[in-house]
């Protein structure tokens, strides 16, 4: 079930809360002025001359843009009489923010406030309502699933702006683009309030806007007939979500096992080249010399034969046997170098087969990647559908249900 029927629901039950928002928008002082409401220095060290005990806040704030709170941060006391639990929480819903990082902070977050919180505080600057919100809203929606829009209450920091501008927050979200207004009135169903979280702790104004705040919580739990959002429903979303990334990181391992397989490939038909051409550069060298060794050989028999013959036969016969000698000779030579043409043609042409096996590997490479990205995509696209169709039947069934129960 994405919400829970609590009847039970009594003005002494802990009140959980979890804020959220993007970073500097004043989540963490927030926590602070609701934490400070009761505070009140024992009068023995109040006055002039004595030691003024200071409010320790519980959360740390900076005015810096970097976040400061890094993970969910849970603090629980009694405030004008209530007992309440408010997890701070990082810059959830940054662009800056790894995706995969927000879930792992809203998956732990929501483990402090078990079984789930009475309301989603989404803390928006007042001058800051801006597109970014829109898209962090549809952000936590992902995140939380998109009922959990019932559950959020929109606190805008920054009401001393307000006063200084003699304005009210009612005049402020009146001047707001169509879209903002709609997710404050209808979405949220007008659940919002203005603070100025720069009233002293303790102070009548911190206490009088703490006092509205716990009305605000009230309304909304009244709002969800006491229903509060449960962590079944973030724990679905996150198993898809999961399920989804290890999938992936499975489709990668596979394609980067196929990619150095193609790489071996490839190597291994480089090396033999190499191997190819170191041969057939052995047996030409060799060529070379073997027909230098019979050249050589040829013109020592000549000459033997020509003394052998000595007197015996006349200048002109000499010359007859050497030319026909050196005819002998050149028809040898003349051979040899066909046969190496030949050779040269055949080792040209096993190349020129590498080459084309190695155009292959390369094409079935790219048709690989190709394929892999589109079947990402695909995936994503299927996973988002599948999320949205898990909300819908689970909004759908939370609607039965309660109906059943009214
Ligand atoms: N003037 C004014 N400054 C505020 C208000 N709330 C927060 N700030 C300032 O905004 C800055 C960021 O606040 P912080 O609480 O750290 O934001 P977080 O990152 O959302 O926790 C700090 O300098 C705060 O003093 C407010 O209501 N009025
Ligand atoms: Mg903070």
């Amino acid at each position: 079930m994405f919400a829970t029927f609590c009847p039970s629901f009594t003005d002494n039950e802990e009140l959980r809360l979890v804020m959220v928002g993007m970073t500097g928008v004043g989540k963490s002082s927030l926590g602070n002025s609701i934490f400070g409401a009761d505070f009140a220095p024992p009068k023995s060290e109040e006055g002039e001359g004595g030691i003024i005990k200071k409010f320790m806040r519980p959360f740390v704030s900076k005015s810096s843009s970097q976040s400061v709170t890094k993970t969910c941060r849970p603090v629980t006391t009694e405030v004008l009489g209530r007992r309440i639990t408010v997890v701070d929480t990082p810059g959830f819903f940054d662009t800056k923010i790894p995706y995969w990082d927000t879930v792992r902070e809203v998956s732990r977050c929501c483990l402090y406030v078990e079984p789930g919180p009475h309301a989603i505080l989404l803390v928006i600057k007042i001058g800051r309502m801006t597109e970014e919100v829109i898209r962090s809203i549809g952000t936590m929606k992902m995140v939380f699933g998109s009922d959990c829009i019932n559950y959020v209450c929109i606190i805008f920091t920054g009401a001393d702006d307000l006063m200084r501008d003699e304005s009210t927050i009612e005049e402020y979200i009146g001047d707001l683009d169509d879209k903002f207004k709609a997710l404050i009135n209808i979405e949220c169903k007008l659940r919002f309030l203005a603070f100025n979280n720069t009233h002293k702790a303790g102070s009548k104004e911190n206490k009088e806007q703490v006092r509205k705040f716990l009305e605000l919580i009230d309304r909304t739990i009244s709002d969800n007939k006491g229903k509060y959002y449960t962590n079944s429903m973030l724990e679905k979303a996150s198993k898809i979500m999961y399920k989804d990334k290890e999938k992936k990181e499975r489709e990668e391992k596979e394609h980067k096992n196929k990619l150095q397989e193609l790489q071996n490939n490839e190597k291994k038909l480089q090396d033999e080249m190499v191997q190819l051409r170191k041969a057939r550069e052995e047996d030409l060298q060799r060529e070379k010399e073997e027909a230098k060794e019979r050249e050589l050989r040829m013109k020592e028999e000549t000459e033997k034969k020509i003394l052998e013959m000595g007197s015996k036969v006349s200048e002109l016969e000499k010359q007859h046997i050497l030319n026909q000698e050196k005819l002998q000779f050149e028809r040898q030579v003349h051979e040899s170098q066909k046969a190496a043409a030949a050779a040269e043609e055949k080792h040209r042409q096993e190349l020129e087969m590498m080459m084309s096996k190695m155009r292959i590997v390369e094409a079935e490479q790219r048709n690989r990647e190709r394929a892999f990205a589109e079947h990402a995509n695909r995936n994503r696209e299927v996973t988002e559908l599948q999320m949205q169709l898990l909300r819908k039947e689970m909004a759908e069934r939370d609607r039965e249900s309660s109906c059943s129960v009214m």
